[in-house]
């Protein structure tokens, strides 16, 4: 029987990358992301590629009702979960805060905190009674420090970092792993969507940089699935070699 993973944001960057990995394993996958289209064609290539089953669940996060009836009527075969990669997430705008935008504030909160937290609730409902299962959370280094015009970003990868701690402490009794894994900057759809399609502005973001690659990420994310199973990364912190922490950077 092939062990299962489940990964929220699975239509680019850390989520894609992290189902080809965790697809070249062997693993079956849950695949999700709002973008269906894009779901499909992943889909088919890892089946293909890779000889392995997936299950496409495309919801948006941020929809409670959709979050839980989505997880609570998956097949019975699937219910199983070994891992969950809860890793859907976005930043909108880099603004001051008395400028920023409160629909902006609206959905990085519904989606980074409420949804992360409908989702993580949702499959450790499943995990529960099996008594085993690991789960890893998509912080941020935005989780650990605060930087410019980062406010309500950094809050809700804050939020993310003691919901981490939270689970890690309640799920304890039921033998489930938490890991929370936050990287610095890496070249994603990430600034792409936070300036909201300027490709111009998302690029200066890495400038001077060789950034991390979502292939770095989805490789740190297997690589703390692959430990004995008294073994667990707690909290795990990865940037790029001229980057420091959330502020510091050697830009070349
Ligand atoms: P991408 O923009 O490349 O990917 C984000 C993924 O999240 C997409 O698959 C997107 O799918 C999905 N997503 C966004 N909103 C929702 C939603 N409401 N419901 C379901 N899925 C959603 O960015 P990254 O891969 O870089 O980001 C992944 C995570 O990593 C995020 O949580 C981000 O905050 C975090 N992160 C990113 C860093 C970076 O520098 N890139 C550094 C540190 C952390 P779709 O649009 O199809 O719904
Ligand atoms: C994404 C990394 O530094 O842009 O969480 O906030 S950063």
């Amino acid at each position: 029987m092939s062990k299962i993973v489940f990964i929220t944001g699975a239509t680019s960057g850390f989520g894609e990358s992290a189902a080809y990995k965790f697809a070249a394993h062997g693993y079956d996958l849950i695949l999700n992301g709002r973008r269906a289209d894009r779901l499909q064609v992943l889909a088919d290539e890892l089946e293909k590629k890779y000889n392995v089953a997936v299950l496409q669940l495309p919801f948006d996060v941020q929809d409670e009702k959709a979050v839980f009836e989505s997880i609570g009527h998956i097949p019975e075969d699937w219910k199983a979960i070994d891992v969950l990669v809860n890793n859907a997430g976005l930043a909108l705008g880099r603004d001051y805060f008395e400028e920023g935008d409160l629909s902006d504030w609206n959905t990085m909160i519904d989606t980074n905190v409420k949804g992360f937290l409908y989702v993580a609730k949702a499959v450790s409902q499943l995990m529960v009674p099996r008594k085993q299962g690991h789960i890893i959370n998509m912080g941020s280094v935005a989780g650990k420090q605060v930087y410019e015009k980062g406010n309500v970003y950094c809050a809700s990868k804050y939020a993310v970092d003691a919901i981490s701690q939270g689970m890690r402490i309640d799920l304890l009794r039921h033998n489930i792993k938490v890991t929370s894994i936050n990287p610095g900057a890496a070249e994603t759809e990430f600034s792409l969507v936070r300036f909201k399609g300027d490709e111009g502005t998302a690029k200066k973001i890495y400038d001077g940089l060789k950034p991390l690659t979502a292939e770095d990420v989805a490789e740190v994310i297997y690589y703390c699935t692959t430990l004995p199973s008294h073994v667990c990364i707690n909290d795990l912190s990865i940037t790029c070699t001229q980057q420091a922490d959330a502020i510091f950077f050697n830009r070349q």
